[in-house]
């Protein structure tokens, strides 16, 4: 492909659904996903480097392991903040699953050199801890895209399963996102690239957040909504508290933020939000943002429910993606696939 026409089809806005599909009359570049599924990297580098790729924070690499044995089955990347959530997460949906370990072995963080992150795997399921906001994300995102690439694993679908902080919402109620935003009300990530502000749109599969909420139960003893998440860059100032180290605006600022907020929609504030949506939709990668409130914000700022009850709230989010996964593969065994 020529330098100008490779330049035409990389451009993002020439492509207006999750499959990619140009718009442009008699396109023959269709899809950042090959005809199997597998994805198609958006970066012509990565094939010439000579030594192979390798993934710096998940110590794993092209050269170093075979990442399509290990990685080819994955049909499931659940991401979450802490390492021992993502242990909990892999267990429980080994459980769910009934997937069985060899007797006496237990699940090992496969990226044990690395001290960075913590990943799991239960069959076609990655757990992954991704640490706190979209610098700590955005360097995981590379990294498993480019896992999952090589790996030649097929149509895989991401999740992150986080906590958050509810507008309207009480404590251990989940948001399922719909859409996400910044803290201007940007629906897109922008980062300076080489000394220019690139922005990427931060679009989630809205049916699958549907999905998503349809997977609640009576007596589950929670709420599950739709609706906008914010994603900040701090959890003080950024999300508009009033108990951080530096605070220069009044108790009535605040409300007066988190109130139009919520009129216009958004229902909790994280700190990854958009670089998950905007790095998964330029992968060409279905996604969910599933989150926990850990408070009201209209109530106040300050996280003090007792660890037992966060570590129960926690397992929320948890819960409805596992039956999500649980149902995909049931009907994935049920239609021979
Ligand atoms: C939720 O919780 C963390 C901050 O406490 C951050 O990672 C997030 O998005
Ligand atoms: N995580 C956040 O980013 N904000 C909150 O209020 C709670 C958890």
């Amino acid at each position: 492909m020529s330098k100008r026409k490779s330049e035409e089809h990389d451009n993002f806005y020439h492509y207006d659904d999750r499959d990619y599909e140009c718009k442009k009359p008699n396109c023959n570049v269709t899809k950042f996903r090959n005809p199997d599924g597998t994805l198609r990297l958006r970066n012509p580098h990565i094939k010439k480097l000579r030594d192979g790729d390798f993934l710096y924070h998940l110590a794993l690499g092209t050269k170093s392991h075979n990442l399509e044995e290990m990685f080819g089955d994955v049909k499931f990347v659940c991401m979450g903040g802490t390492a021992k959530r993502m242990e909990t997460l892999a267990n429980y949906i080994m459980k769910e699953i009934g997937y069985k370990l060899p007797t006496g072995s237990t699940l090992q963080d496969l990226t044990s050199s690395s001290l960075r992150f913590a990943m799991y795997k239960v069959g076609p399921v990655l757990c992954v801890s991704h640490g706190m906001g979209i610098p700590s994300i955005s360097i995981l995102l590379h990294e498993i895209i480019k896992l999952v690439h090589h790996a030649k694993a097929k149509d895989p679908i991401f999740f992150r399963v986080g906590t958050c902080g509810g507008i309207g919402l009480k404590g251990g109620d989940v948001i399922v996102s719909d859409s996400v935003i910044d803290e201007l009300g940007n629906p897109y990530y922008q980062q300076p690239v080489c000394g220019k502000l690139v922005k990427k749109p931060a679009i989630l599969d809205k049916k699958l957040a549907q999905e998503l909420k349809s997977l609640s139960e009576l007596d589950d003893g929670f709420e599950v909504v739709n609706g906008t998440t914010m994603a900040a860059n701090c959890f003080y100032e950024g999300q508009g508290r009033t108990d951080g180290a530096f605070c220069e605006y009044t108790e009535e600022d605040k409300m007066e933020y988190l109130k139009m907020l919520h009129k216009k929609g958004v229902r909790n504030i994280e700190m990854e939000g958009t670089v998950f949506a905007a790095h998964t939709y330029h992968a060409g990668i279905k996604s969910a943002v599933v989150n926990v409130a850990l408070l009201n914000r209209l109530e106040g700022d300050q996280v003090t429910t007792p660890k037992e009850v966060m570590m129960e709230w926690q397992n929320h989010p948890q819960i409805i993606v596992t039956r999500y996964i649980k149902r995909h593969l049931q009907n994935s065994s049920t239609n021979g696939i």
